[in-house]
């Protein structure tokens, strides 16, 4: 049987950002979201790059996602060429840790937004989350299995809160 076709491209800036955006592609699977993941730079690729963003709605993917380190502007660079929704996420490699990546990332002039999420490993899991959130919209499906997942990250914490008495008590007792 053929693969379905992807929905969401989850681009990096190189194979160096693949063990962080795993992450990503790993929540993708868990809502049964088909993916292609793709390494393109904006500035060591950039004419790939830009026919990517081009071509990316006539292929039917719905959402970007772009993740770079540094001087990070894959995520602007396809926003500048498409007006499919585009999240960036900030890698932390570089000796500014991710702080330059964010600013990069995020400082979008007016017209031209990036969705931001958070620098790291959480914000690429927060941005599959949030592609998943804007396709949503339209499929009642993946709506459903937003709401299955919040309830099950609410018996989770419920669940730790549950015990958190009892691990108190140890503390204080020195167990
Ligand atoms: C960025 O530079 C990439 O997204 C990566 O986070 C960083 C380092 O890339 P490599 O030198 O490891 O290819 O463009």
């Amino acid at each position: 049987m053929a693969e379905p076709a992807p929905r969401v491209a989850v681009l990096m800036g190189s194979d160096s950002d693949l063990p962080v955006m795993a992450g990503c592609a790993r929540v993708l699977e868990e809502y049964g979201v088909p993916y292609e993941l793709r390494v393109l730079s904006a500035h060591r690729s950039p004419e790939e790059a830009a026919g990517f963003a081009r071509e990316a709605r006539g292929r039917g993917i719905q959402v970007i996602i772009a993740a770079a380190g540094g001087a990070a502007h894959l995520a602007g660079a396809m926003a500048a060429y498409t007006t499919l929704p585009v999240i960036g996420v900030p890698l932390a490699s570089s000796p500014l840790q991710g702080f330059d990546a964010l600013l990069s990332t995020v400082q979008m002039p007016p017209g031209v937004p990036v969705a931001t999420v958070g620098v790291g490993a959480m914000g690429a899991a927060n941005a599959a989350h949030l592609a998943v959130a804007v396709m949503a919209l339209g499929d009642d499906e993946l709506r459903q299995r937003l709401d299955q997942r919040r309830a099950e990250m609410r018996d989770e914490v419920l669940g730790k809160a549950a015990i958190v008495p009892r691990k108190l008590r140890e503390l204080l007792d020195g167990k």
